[in-house]
């Protein structure tokens, strides 16, 4: 059978492209409807692989299906391209990273051309770019301006490997998320931005997008935020002016507090500490500092403790409390410090068993014991005990309330909202990123770099130079390091550190709607115009970092006036994994597929084609469950429809095989909504149907030159162009037209097609068949009885008979009772 030769149609259509460009986006038209395809730009480390070889497959389906709406596409693509593994690569090899990073963007580039994604190639960007970077400075600046980008000094996160700090989201589990290193402490001045103040807004807005972004990534950004309702408690301290403010959850137990405990890495515990108990609890702020985030709050490890050698006092008993610095307790939540209800926090339960502190139930719930004697901390509902304020109250949110009301009378507490949320750090102590552009001026302190002497450009480094040493590269750059103050004109010093590569992440979206403009870092009428991104396509491990800062920064840009929309993410589809054998690929399992020696292979279309087909988008992909063969063959198949309605162009002009011409328009309307609810397998399968019906009309002697396999064949190179470009463009051609097969309009549906075949509906008068009628499967019941009535046979039987009833059971039986 006549074949098509994969390679040669790659190659060909290809150079078509690069010269049609069908792809770009237009954006001149305000009145076309326009939609944004966007998939998380990739880090340019080594070739592509198998996952970018999915989420591209997959996005392209979205993108090209829109072009065939008629849509006026934005599918832009650029590159990550600051960050670690590149600087580690500069340090082995003696070279500076860009040599690197742009090698492997030149190696991707090519890849992702030759697999023919739909890419608008005149938005490209890259981050390490100084024209990119320049903007992502202006932004820190606009940031820094309002209050939003601030320094401080705090216990950070710290990588010994990596050397360099790292934000709360790149600790997984204690471990450093890059590298796996165990994350200790440091005390660093760091610069943050503020996304605390943005903590209600950002789950808010989340409301817009509910339905619309996989729900399990909408809980684990509200869970990120953590918001939790409950009161402050001013508790006094012996010999200290001010009083202790704690966060709990519970102020109705505020009865039961019989002790405070304080994080032993707060400034608070070093504040409160007695000279006499000062060694002791040095030493075990030591300790801690080697304990992990996991750990520390683990239930179930033995708690540990020091007294601090202070009392504080409950405000509603009066009764001395002793103060203790603990690790179960977290130096940045809350404000550090805990009242200790053991009878009702396990926690703080296990710790007062531990060191002998008092225990006192205030909440009697039914049914359970004496936490005292149980050693149980009980959490539910039930009568207040031991808690005068709260006599004959049985429930927990009056409780509370009624709590709440009398700490604010006396001035000693008020109810409030806390988050776990942590303002963001984004200071690092590496080369490969974007310069924080601030001078420290002995004089003015922290002095913005003037817009117009933006970017403030990386100084040239390599190798050893770059080496982690625990303080930015970049401090050794002297000559660069040293400059003068844009305030006072004195001597002053460049800020060292550089930003997290998430910040250049947060609103690379917006520069791809006005590419190379050096005037402004996007213009914001070319924002209104594309913004939001319809579809976002990327993996769930950016479920938290990279999509609660890119909604951060658009919040921020919209107080700005900057952009005028709060979400920038219309809707999200996290893809699923592309595995081996069950397993993840690894290197020490050694069950790595290539995506570049599978596309040697099979071909582009073929690899893209079974991506596509595996299974819904969100699932994950084993390879070993899939046909790269199969695919290829099917395509194949296609291919040689259109091959032959080609090489069989036939004379007869009637309307051709009613039942091939069903299945296509019935194919086009079916698929028309998978696309819409992003089941493109589905639609991968129907297109397969298409093919076989197609094939079956040729074979069972309509032949080729049949106008339905014409029709047929137009449909499918239409269809699959969104799956497998290089083939539905070689067919389209081969059914004569002009490329690009991309630029066709969606196939219009004849709706008279999409009616199935007729069913036979019987007819009876007094329970005998008097007539038979040949109906649609949809008929209503009213129309029925109206044809029923009026068939020839049965009204004759009507005749003279009164009618006493109708019985209508559309679309196969009418029984006339007289
Ligand atoms: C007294 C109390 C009694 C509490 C009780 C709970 C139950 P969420 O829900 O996560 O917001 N807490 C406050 N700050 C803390 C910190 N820095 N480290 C560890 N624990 C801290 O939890 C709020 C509760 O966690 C607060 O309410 C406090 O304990 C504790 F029957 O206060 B609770
Ligand atoms: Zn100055």
């Amino acid at each position: 059978a006549a074949s098509y030769d994969v390679r040669a149609t790659q190659d060909k259509w290809r150079a078509v492209w690069d010269e049609l460009r069908p792809y770009d986006a237009d954006g001149t038209d305000p009145s076309r409807e326009r939609r944004y395809a966007l998939t998380m730009f990739p880090y340019p480390s080594g070739d592509l692989h198998m996952g970018h070889g999915e989420v591209f497959a997959l996005h392209d389906v979205v993108a090209r299906y829109w072009r065939l709406k008629g849509y006026d596409v934005l599918n832009p693509i650029g590159w990550d391209s600051f960050g670690l593994p590149a600087e580690n690569a500069a340090i082995k090899r003696n070279e500076n990273p860009a040599t690197y990073t742009y090698d492997n963007i030149e190696t991707q580039a090519e890849s992702i051309r030759r697999y023919g994604v739909s890419f608008d190639w005149t938005r490209r960007l890259h981050t390490s770019d100084p024209e990119y970077y320049r903007w992502t400075q202006w932004l820190f600046l606009r940031l820094f301006e309002r209050g939003l980008a601030y320094r401080k000094a705090s216990f950070v996160n710290w990588c010994p490997n990596d050397q360099t700090v790292l934000a709360n989201e790149q600790v997984v589990q204690g471990f450093c998320e890059r590298c796996g290193a165990v994350v200790t402490k440091r005390e660093l001045t760091q610069w943050y931005f503020k996304v605390t103040d943005y903590a209600q807004r950002l789950l808010d807005d989340m409301e817009q997008l509910a339905g619309k972004w996989p729900e399990r990534v909408l809980t684990m950004q509200r869970n990120w935020i953590g918001r939790s309702e409950g009161a402050w408690v001013a508790f006094a301290i012996d010999g200290r002016e001010e009083p202790v403010r704690v966060f709990t959850t519970r102020p109705d137990t505020l009865y039961g507090a019989t002790f405070m405990v304080v994080a032993p890495d707060a400034k608070l515990a070093a504040e409160l500490v007695s000279d006499e108990q000062r060694p002791a609890f040095e030493a075990y702020l030591e300790r801690t500092k080697q304990a992990t985030e996991i750990e520390r709050q683990s239930t179930d490890r033995p708690k540990t403790g020091v007294f601090l050698g202070v009392h504080a006092t409950n405000p509603l008993t009066g009764e001395p409390m002793q103060v203790w610095a603990a690790d179960y307790v977290l130096a940045d939540y809350g404000s550090g410090a805990v009242m200790a209800v053991p009878a009702h926090d396990q926690r703080d339960l296990d710790f007062a068993r531990a060191y002998d502190l008092p225990v006192r139930r205030v909440v009697d719930v039914p049914g359970e014991g004496d936490p005292a004697e149980t050693g149980v901390a009980t959490t539910g509902d039930g009568a207040y005990v031991n808690s005068p304020a709260l006599d004959g109250i049985t429930d927990k949110v009056d409780g509370i309330a009624t709590t709440i009301a009398l700490l604010t009378a006396d001035g000693v507490g008020e109810g409030t909202v806390n988050f776990r949320l942590r303002d963001w750090l984004l200071s690092r102590q590496r080369y490969w990123g974007c310069p924080i552009p601030i001078v420290h001026c002995p004089d003015c302190g922290e002095v913005a770099v003037p817009d117009d002497q933006l970017p403030v450009e990386l100084p040239y480094l390599t190798g050893a130079e770059l080496a982690p040493k625990g303080t930015s590269p970049l401090a050794a750059a002297t000559d660069w390091v040293n400059t003068s103050c844009p305030r006072c004109g004195g001597a002053a010093k460049r800020d060292t550190d550089t930003m997290d590569t998430f910040v250049d992440s947060s609103w690379y979206y917006l520069r791809y709607c006005s590419p190379g403009r050096d005037d402004v870092p996007f213009d914001p009428e070319d924002v209104k115009h594309w913004m939001p991104v319809d579809m976002y396509v990327g993996g769930v491990e950016h479920a938290i970092l990279h999509l609660l800062y890119s909604r951060f920064f658009t919040k921020a840009l919209y107080d700005m006036g900057l952009v005028s929309f709060v979400e920038p993410f219309e809707a999200l589809i996290n893809q699923g994994q592309v595995i081996n054998e069950g397993k993840a690929m690894s290197k020490s399992l050694g069950n790595g597929v290539d995506l570049g020696q599978q596309i040697e292979e099979f071909g582009v279309d073929a690899v893209r084609l079974t991506l596509v087909f595996a299974g819904p988008p969100e699932d994950d992909i084993d390879w070993a469950d899939v046909s790269p063969a199969g695919a290829s063959k099917f395509l194949q198949r296609a291919w040689r429809v259109a091959h032959e309605v080609a090489s069989d162009p036939g004379t007869d002009p009637a309307a051709g095989e009613v039942a091939l011409r069903r299945v296509t328009h019935k194919t086009v309307a079916e698929c028309e909504h998978l696309f819409d609810s992003k089941r493109f397998n589905v639609v991968v399968a129907r297109v397969m149907e298409l093919v076989n019906a197609t094939r079956k009309t040729i074979d069972s002697g309509a032949g080729a030159a049949d106008p339905a396999v014409r029709e047929a064949a137009e449909v499918t190179a239409i269809l699959l162009s969104t799956v497998a470009p290089y083939v539905a463009e070689e067919m389209w051609a081969e059914l004569g037209h002009q490329p690009s097969v991309s630029q066709q309009a969606w196939p219009t549906v004849d709706p008279a097609l999409l009616v199935d075949e007729t069913v036979t509906c019987v007819v009876q008068v007094k329970g005998k068949v008097r007539g038979k009628l040949e109906v649609p499967p949809s008929i209503s019941d009213e129309d029925l009885e109206a044809l029923a009535l009026a068939e020839p046979n049965v009204a004759r039987h009507l005749e003279g008979a009164e009618i006493r009833k109708v019985i209508v059971r559309a679309p196969k039986l009418v029984n006339i009772v007289v």
